[in-house]
């Protein structure tokens, strides 16, 4: 039995885990670094202690201060949340020999998903079909015959890579040996380990995801998959629950290679297999995440499950509570990423005080926040600030629901990506499914919709946001979506409206 849970991370995921240990009844700890003592988590824990400086290293990723802390404080559990050490199998190990369980997957399955050539390899026994190319890592000197025979173009890609880094597209044979070198480099610096492989390119991809879970004895099961397509430099924005791209046989073929590859590796607990799936619905096995993600909510509503909860169960030694004959997904689901960063100005983070904070809710609506108004967002983090999820019957009316969640959410005082979002969930390829992972370097290399007479309307808008503000003892202050604060807001063509009293929108 589990009594107290350590949750060695921060922001909405914290919180997150608090909550399911509150429902479960059991006592959190929380950890916080020096400029997160006043953090959302920090207050709705049980428990909080501080584990050092500010940056990453020496606070969310020390090793022995938390393992420390979690003696100290009598926790059984710890949860690692995404990011940070959740994919790290020498603290699933540390964590092991002092006592205190990981609720993680085994930190064999960690160490074997961590390098893919080993995964491909140990994929490759199992039969799961994964991209073609080499099994093992190449030489320079192998690469020019193993890439022809594979055919052009190709990826070359890190080891211990992920995530995009240590990854170069080659065209033609005449372009491989630096892309190679570059990668080798790359991979050299950023893991300490320079082994690349080649695979062939899947063009214009769709990134799909299986979730799955296991007990720790043997049982397995997948619960669908999620549609990540919708990212800018691996970074998801957009995630959805089912995707328009799978059909049921698609969904049960996926899904038991999915089961497949976990069983390969030994795995249990929570896990994300990745596939890329090309414009002919073939499937790929691409990678697997051993952890929680952090688009898991829309396969919660689909799945009508509580993957924090399984996942405790699961790391209290229970058998899953049910079988795959028993998983019945249902509605849609669809999440929003609100970052603290700048789309007008190279997604640069925008860390500081937010003034005010405006929330959606009412039916089928959930969010997932790590943040409050009067908080200053730390320059020191990821600038994921909250998730916005949204549940309907059917996909259309799962946009429409996330259109007015957005229309009532405002963020002030930081600039956030809620306009692009917006964008997004208005333009016609999204809305109709027509989604691949180049879908949003796309959407932000055309010029965005507002064009003739712009200045005209700033200055009106200007006007009607003065005369919005004069007026705010009735007014719910969310006109303006800017983020900043100053501008006159995402729809200075609805403000206009309003103030003239052209249409009633
Ligand atoms: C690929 C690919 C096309 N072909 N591999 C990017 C992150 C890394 N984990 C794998 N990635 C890709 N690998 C082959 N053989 C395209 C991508 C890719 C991608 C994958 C998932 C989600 C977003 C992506 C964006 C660009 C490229």
């Amino acid at each position: 039995m589990i009594k107290k849970i350590l949750i060695a991370n921060r922001g909405e995921i914290a919180v997150r885990v608090i909550r399911a240990c509150r429902e479960m009844g059991i006592a959190s700890a929380a950890v916080f670094s020096a400029v997160d003592r006043a953090a959302l988590h920090v207050s709705q824990a049980d428990e909080a202690y501080s584990i050092g400086a500010a940056t990453a290293a020496e606070s969310y990723l020390n090793i022995a201060r938390i393992l420390e802390v979690a003696k100290r404080c009598g926790a059984d559990a710890i949860h690692p949340g995404y990011g940070f050490l959740s994919e790290n199998a020498k603290f699933a190990r540390a964590c092991a020999e002092a006592g205190i369980k990981f609720i993680g997957p085994p930190p064999s399955a960690m160490e074997l998903m961590g390098s893919k050539t080993r995964a491909r390899q140990a994929m490759q026994s199992a039969g799961v079909p994964f991209v073609p190319g080499s099994a093992r890592g190449l030489s320079l000197a192998e690469a020019p015959s193993v890439a022809a025979q594979i055919g052009f173009p190709v990826m070359v890609k890190a080891a211990a890579g992920g995530g995009g880094k240590g990854m170069r597209l080659v065209r033609t044979p005449e372009e491989l040996k630096a892309a190679f070198e570059t990668a080798q480099s790359e991979a050299q610096r950023a893991f300490n380990d320079g082994e690349v492989y080649i695979e062939k390119l899947i063009e214009d991809p769709r990134h799909i995801e299986i979730q799955i879970l296991g007990d720790e004895h043997g049982n397995l099961v997948y619960l669908g998959e999620r549609e990540c397509s919708v990212q800018r430099r691996h970074q998801k924005v957009i995630e959805e629950a089912p995707s328009v791209a799978v059909d049921d046989d698609l969904r049960s073929r996926m899904g038991q290679v999915a089961v497949q590859v976990a069983k390969a590796a030994g795995y249990a607990n929570a896990g994300t297999v990745e596939f890329l799936v090309d414009k002919a619905s073939n499937f790929y096995f691409l990678e697997m995440n051993t952890r929680l993600q952090v688009e898991h909510p829309v396969t919660e509503l689909v799945a009508g499950l509580d993957l924090v909860h399984l996942q405790i169960r699961i790391a209290s030694g229970e058998k899953l509570p049910f079988r795959q004959e028993d998983i019945i997904l249902r509605g849609h689901a669809m999440e929003c990423r609100i970052y603290a960063e700048d789309p007008d100005n190279n997604f640069f983070p925008s860390p500081g005080k937010i003034t005010q904070l405006l929330r959606a809710s009412g039916p089928g609506i959930r969010e997932d926040s790590g943040v409050y108004e009067g908080w200053r967002v730390p320059l020191e983090y990821d600038p994921l600030l909250s998730k916005l999820i949204v549940y309907a019957s059917d996909r259309a009316s799962a946009i429409a629901r996330m259109r007015r969640a957005l229309d009532e959410y405002f963020v002030g005082g930081i600039k956030t990506n809620l306009l692009l979002i917006r964008r997004i969930f208005e333009h016609p390829d999204f809305v109709a499914g027509r989604i691949n992972t180049g879908f949003l370097d796309r959407l932000l290399a055309s010029r965005p919709e507002p064009k003739a007479d712009e200045n005209g309307l700033a200055e009106i808008a200007a006007i009607s946001a003065a005369l919005f503000a004069a007026n705010s003892a009735t007014s719910n202050g969310r006109n303006s979506q800017s983020g900043s604060g100053e501008k006159p807001g995402s729809s200075p063509w609805k403000q206009v409206a309003r103030v003239e009293g052209l249409r009633n929108e």
